[in-house]
């Protein structure tokens, strides 16, 4: 066995077993250990940015790492972007860094680069392997650095010697410790400010957004009548019917001081305290006033699901909630004429979403009414973006489909966020999966336009309509995805939409659906 095999072998025996992968020469050894070794699922993505942000999807829906190989620093750094936002998404990643022969180092080839340096921005755990005999090591320290909850990310750099010499064998990797319990402490505090006369305000993240968080906030909400909240952009959130109404933190900080300044006391459950996205003059960066009482009951790195639990008890929550507060979920719209709109796009997916779908958001601003609409609608995951780097949407679908091959996926994807990324299609139809993508065609980088407003321009000019606009040429959604291999419409009416997505949905296979707004 080398060094290749031994890595490949730990991978698979620690249930790591999906690798989205761009290759090059230095990888050839671990190609052919993936070729060579049962149970490991090699999935080409045509750009690193893919591989990564299909990682992240993945991470998120199969709950073990996603894992990545990727060719040398210029490879790496292809695929930094989205590593930056499975870094804020807190997802579980490895990648494997093929490196040149360390003894053709110095030689210093065109492809040599500063690995390490590209590396550390968006990595918790970072190695340069150094023998093939360390390599089962390395790799099942890296899952055990990975793994912990909630993710991080780990990198193991591997130079091509290191994975053709002869090694001893996989490792087994060692039981992962589970995340730290809050202290009584912060239980006590959390009664004390929920018990307060005065507004209150409960607000959730990360893991407190899943199943067993979510019940557990709902018991608390109906002990205390507090206000559940989250932040604008969670990784994970299970919705719909029969879980809590939680009001989501506007993206604008004038919106979301709005939104909680009411609130004399605000407990944190699994989420910092929010921040602005960005510093404009004269804003804050915290949204919470210093004047508000802020109180911790669980830092996003600690137990939130068990905090929450606890809370509820002593708080003596009832113990189940049988309905939670029913917001109508609209009609689907039907009119010949009606225009694609936030608005009647949000119904059309509110009133269509399949039940256990997984819905990724990167719609940006064009479905800005979709939380509230689809608070009722049949139950699913949301995925959204918390990192800002855009162009996640369609590999972040795409890994999402391959955890969960039974569930369908509807990417919400803003069309200059599309492009980044556009290669996912040719994946997705490449392993046929689920995917149904829903792009936002407006045409332009709206929010930008919004922004510059924001920042005082009086009227949009030439040289800066020109940085916003995506027209001149226009860009054919349904060409590109039938030159992928994804079957696609363009519709231009409301009516359409909800016809082709519910046809599409009802079709196995991905999907393309380009809705011009
Ligand atoms: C990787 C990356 N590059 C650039 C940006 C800056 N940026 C933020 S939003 C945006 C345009 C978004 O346009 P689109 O996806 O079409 O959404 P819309 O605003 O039209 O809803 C850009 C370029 C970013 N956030 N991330
Ligand atoms: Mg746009």
């Amino acid at each position: 066995m080398n060094g290749a095999e031994s890595l490949i072998r730990t991978l698979v025996d620690a249930g790591v077993d999906v690798c989205f992968a761009n290759p090059g020469t230095t990888e050839m050894p671990m190609v052919r250990a993936i070729d060579e070794t049962t149970g490991m699922r090699a999935v080409l993505c045509l750009f690193e940015g893919v591989c990564t942000g299909a990682a992240d999807g993945y991470a998120r829906m199969a709950e073990k790492p996603g894992l990545t190989l990727l060719h040398l620093g210029p490879g790496f750094a292809n695929g930094i972007a989205y590593l930056h936002d499975a870094r804020r998404a807190r997802s579980p990643i490895i990648n494997l860094i093929g490196e040149h022969a360390t003894w053709h180092l110095a030689a210093d080839a065109p492809l040599t680069s500063d690995i390490e340096s590209l590396a550390r921005p968006v990595t918790a755990w970072l190695r340069r392997n150094k023998s093939a005999e360390e390599l089962a090591a390395d790799i099942a320290e890296a899952i055990e650095a990975a793994s912990i909850k909630p993710g991080r990310i780990a990198t193991l750099i591997i130079p091509h010697d290191c994975q053709m010499d002869a090694a001893n064998g996989p490792v087994a990797v060692r039981a992962i410790a589970p995340p730290p319990k809050v202290s009584e402490d912060s239980i006590n505090q959390a009664v004390e400010a929920l018990r307060r006369d005065e507004p209150r305000v409960l607000f959730l993240g990360g893991y407190a957004l899943r199943e067993r968080g979510l019940k557990a906030a709902a018991r608390v909400a109906a002990a205390t009548g507090c206000k559940l909240m989250c932040e604008t952009f969670p990784a994970r959130w299970e919705r719909g019917a029969g879980t809590p109404v939680i009001e989501r933190l506007p993206y604008f900080p004038e919106a979301a001081m709005a939104a909680i300044s009411s609130y004399g006391s605000v407990v944190l459950a699994g989420a910092k305290p929010p921040v602005s996205f960005f510093g404009y003059p004269g804003a804050p960066s915290y949204i919470i006033s210093p004047e508000q009482r802020t109180s911790v009951l669980a830092t996003p790195e600690e137990d939130v699901a068990d905090a929450l639990g606890s809370l509820a008890e002593a708080l003596d929550a009832p113990l189940s909630i049988d309905r939670n507060t029913i917001v109508q979920t609209p009609p689907r719209p039907s009119g010949q004429s009606e225009r694609i709109t936030p608005e009647t796009l949000s119904a059309a997916v509110a009133a269509l979403l399949p039940e256990n779908a997984i819905v990724m958001d990167e719609s940006n601003t064009s479905m800005g009414p979709f939380l509230t609409m689809s608070q009722s609608a049949a139950g699913h995951t949301l995925l959204t973006q918390p990192g800002g780097a855009i162009g996640l949407g369609p590999p972040c679908a795409t890994g999402a489909a391959i955890a969960c091959p039974d569930r369908i996926v509807i990417n919400l994807q803003a069309d200059g966020s599309a492009m980044y990324t556009l290669q996912a299609l040719w994946t997705q139809a490449r392993e046929k999966l689920n995917v149904k993508t829903v792009i936002c065609n407006n045409r332009s980088y709206r929010i930008l336009g919004i922004e510059l407003m924001r920042a005082g321009a009086k009227e949009v000019g030439n040289q800066a309509q020109s940085l916003i606009g995506l027209t001149q040429p226009a860009i054919d959604w349904v060409s590109l995805a039938k030159g992928m291999g994804v079957p696609g419409a363009r519709v231009e009416t409301a009516g359409d939409l909800a016809r082709e997505l519910e046809r599409s949905l009802a079709e196995a296979g991905p999907q393309l659906i380009e809705a011009m707004l």
